[in-house]
């Protein structure tokens, strides 16, 4: 994969503007709808069950994201994915804190059985909760493992059908046959809650214009984490306040200069 087709991918997000409906956790809303504004995507967040349907097939892809599930929030993602799968709108799922909680496991057990998948996007041990594996998480954010974060992704790829993206200090990207492994991204984003979701989000904006859907999550990730890079560099002294704002700002600039200079990415 080739740097020049992450920028042109890139590209395509900012021409398309493609509507991104999300039914996500009230934690992170805002900060999801206005970086995928900044990016060059069009959000939407419907939750009514009597409108999900509907909004999801007009919309160039589907995030969903347990992050502060309830079930009458689950129903309305089950109805949704059924009318994007029907509609052949691709659906990116965030199973966040899956493992923290047996309601999480299940619960996000149950969307992947019910709903075709495009991309999973989670951090380790969410991912391996999905697929029946025991890592150990802590509300939300992922323990340090030493677990071979390849192999799961491999295993969970080939177990879901779906590609995977699991992120951390690195990210993996698989359909279970080819792997990708990204070094953009910098600490601080650990610092601001919801920076995770916001990446979910923004691989559908990626899926809801490239069909390859390797080259769309890499694309993401890259675009992503270089501009995390570049607002740390900017603004990471002065602290995670700053750094959000920043990254807001770099999500809208970030292009071929800094994709060039810092893209990462190598084939495993
Ligand atoms: P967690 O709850 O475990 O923090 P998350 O859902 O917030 O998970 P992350 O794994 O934190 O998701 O990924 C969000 C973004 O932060 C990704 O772009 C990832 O590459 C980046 N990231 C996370 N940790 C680091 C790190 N130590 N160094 C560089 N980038 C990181
Ligand atoms: N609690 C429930 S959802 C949520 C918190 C803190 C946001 C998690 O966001 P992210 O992107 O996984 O850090
Ligand atoms: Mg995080
Ligand atoms: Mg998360």
């Amino acid at each position: 994969m080739q740097i020049q087709e992450i920028v042109k991918t890139l590209e395509k997000v900012r021409q398309v503007n493609p509507l991104i409906h999300n039914i996500t956790n009230v934690v992170v809303t805002n900060f999801t709808a206005n970086g995928l504004l900044a990016l060059g995507a069009s959000p939407v967040m419907a939750y009514a069950k009597e409108e999900v349907a509907d909004m999801a097939k007009m919309a160039g892809a589907l995030v969903l994201n347990i992050g502060t599930l309830n079930e009458t929030e689950i129903e309305a993602m089950l109805i949704a994915g059924k009318s994007a799968n029907e509609n052949g709108v691709p659906v990116i799922f965030d199973p966040v804190g899956a493992g923290a909680t047996a309601y999480r496991t299940e619960t996000a057990r149950k969307i992947v059985k019910e709903v075709k998948i495009s991309i999973i996007r989670g951090n380790a041990a969410e991912i391996a909760n999905v697929i029946g594996e025991n890592w150990v998480i802590k509300g939300v954010d992922a323990q340090e493992g030493n677990g071979d974060i390849i192999a799961l992704a491999k295993k969970a790829a080939q177990q879901l059908g779906t590609v995977v993206v699991i992120t951390g200090k690195e990210d993996v990207v698989t359909d279970g046959d080819t792997t990708y492994v990204i070094h953009n991204g910098h600490p601080i984003l650990t610092k601001v809650t919801g920076t995770g979701c916001l990446l979910t989000s923004v691989i559908g904006a990626f899926a809801a214009v490239e069909k390859d859907l390797l080259l769309a999550a890499v694309s993401a990730l890259v675009s992503y984490g270089v501009a995390a890079e570049v607002a740390a560099n900017k603004k990471g002294e002065e602290g995670p306040g700053s750094f959000q704002i920043e990254f807001l700002n770099e999500l809208a600039k970030v292009g071929t200069a800094e994709i060039s200079q810092y893209g990462s990415i190598e084939k495993r």
